[in-house]
C-alpha cells in the first residue's frame, strides 16, 4: 500500500517538554526506509504547524487548567483530521507520528470520519481522564474520553469521532487515576491490564482486541502509545510505567495488527521523547513495531 507520513510535533498535551520532536527522532531512525522494506510506498507530508506552549496561555480552553491548551489540541486536530481524512480520500494509508498522545482526537476525527471504525489502544494508562477527573490538567491522559465524547466532552463535537466503545479496546494497562478507573470500569470499553496479559500471553490477548475492534463494520485504527513498553526497552517517553510489555511481546503484537491488516485503516505512535531518550533507542524501536505492524517478517 501507499503509507503517507504525517508527523504531529505536538507537547501541548503533556507535563514534559520534548515529545515535539518524536516525528524528527522516528525518521532519523530510518522509518521510511523501514515502510519500504515491508513492502510499500512510503510519502512524507512533513509535519503540520503546533504552536509552542510559550507562545500560549495553558487555560486557553473551556475548562482552563483542567484541560491546558484545550484550544491549541482543537486547532491543531483539526488540521490532523482534516490531513488523516485526505490520506484516506487519496486511497493511502495514514501513518501518524506524535507528539504527545492527544493527537489521537485528530487522527481518529479523521479515521473515523464517514467510517464506523473499532479501536485498538496499546497503553500503560487508561487515557479515559475528563476535566473533573485529572490529577494533571494534561489532555493527552484524557485523549480516549474525548474521541469517545464522555461526560464533560459532551458537546466538545470537534473531539468526538463517533466510535462505539464496545469496539473500543485498551491493552497493556498498568496505571490508572481513581476516578478514571471508576469510569473505565463503568464504560464499555474492554481494558486488559498486564495481569490479563501475564495470564494468558499478548498473542491470546491481542488477537481477541482485534476481534473486539474489527465488529466495527469499516476496520479499526491502532493507537500505539510507547509507555506501552516497559521502560527498559522503552525508555524515551514521558511517563513510564514499570511492568510493561517486553521487545518479544511488543513485536508480537504488532505482528497480531499485521495480521488484521485488511481491516486497518490507520495507524499512530506516540509519545517517543527524545530528551529523555538513551540515544535514539525508543524511536528506534517504534520504527520497528511500525514495521512489523505493516506486515514485515522475519522469514
Ligand atoms: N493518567 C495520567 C494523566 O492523566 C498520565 C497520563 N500519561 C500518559 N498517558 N502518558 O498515556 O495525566
Ligand atoms: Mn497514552
Ligand atoms: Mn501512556
Ligand atoms: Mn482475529
Amino acid at each position: 500500500m501507499d503509507v503517507r507520513l504525517i508527523g504531529v510535533p505536538m507537547d501541548l498535551g503533556s507535563d514534559r517538554r520534548g515529545v515535539d520532536m518524536g516525528p524528527s527522532a522516528i525518521r532519523y531512525a530510518g522509518l521510511a526506509t523501514a515502510v519500504e522494506t515491508a513492502d510499500h510506498t512510503c510519502v512524507d507530508a512533513g509535519n503540520l504547524p503546533v504552536p509552542g506552549p510559550e507562545t500560549r496561555d495553558s487555560a486557553s480552553g473551556e475548562y482552563g487548567d483542567r484541560a491546558k491548551f484545550l484550544a491549541e489540541t482543537r486547532e491543531v486536530c483539526t488540521t490532523l483530521s482534516d490531513a488523516v481524512q485526505d490520506t484516506l480520500a487519496d486511497g493511502q494509508f495514514p501513518l501518524v507520528l506524535g507528539g504527545d498522545h492527544s493527537i489521537a482526537i485528530g487522527s481518529l476525527g479523521g479515521a473515523a470520519r464517514d467510517r464506523d471504525i473499532g479501536l485498538v489502544w496499546f497503553d500503560a494508562h487508561g487515557d479515559y481522564n475528563t476535566p473533573s477527573t485529572t490529577p494533571t490538567g494534561n489532555v493527552h491522559g484524557m485523549s480516549l474520553a474525548a474521541t469517545l465524547g464522555v461526560d464533560e466532552f459532551v458537546g466538545h463535537d470537534w473531539a468526538r469521532s463517533g466510535i462505539d466503545p464496545a469496539n473500543t479496546v485498551l491493552v497493556g494497562v498498568r496505571s490508572l487515576d481513581g476516578d478514571e478507573r471508576d469510569a473505565l470500569a463503568a464504560s464499555e470499553v474492554t481494558v486488559y491490564t498486564m495481569s490479563d496479559v501475564d495470564e494468558r500471553g499478548v498473542p491470546a490477548v491481542a488477537d481477541e482486541a482485534f476481534d473486539i475492534a474489527t465488529d466495527a463494520r469499516d476496520g479499526f485504527h491502532v493507537s500505539l502509545d510507547m509507555d506501552f513498553l516497559d521502560p527498559d526497552e522503552a525508555p524515551g517517553v514521558g511517563t513510564p510505567v514499570r511492568g510493561g510489555v517486553t521487545y518479544r511481546e511488543a513485536h508480537a503484537a504488532m505482528e497480531g495488527v499485521a495480521d488484521h491488516r485488511d481491516d486497518l485503516v490507520s495507524l499512530e505512535v506516540v509519545e517517543v521523547n527524545p530528551i529523555l531518550d538513551d540515544h535514539n533507542r525508543t524511536a528506534e524501536l517504534a520504527v520497528e513495531l511500525v514495521a512489523s505492524a505493516l506486515g514485515k517478517r522475519i522469514l
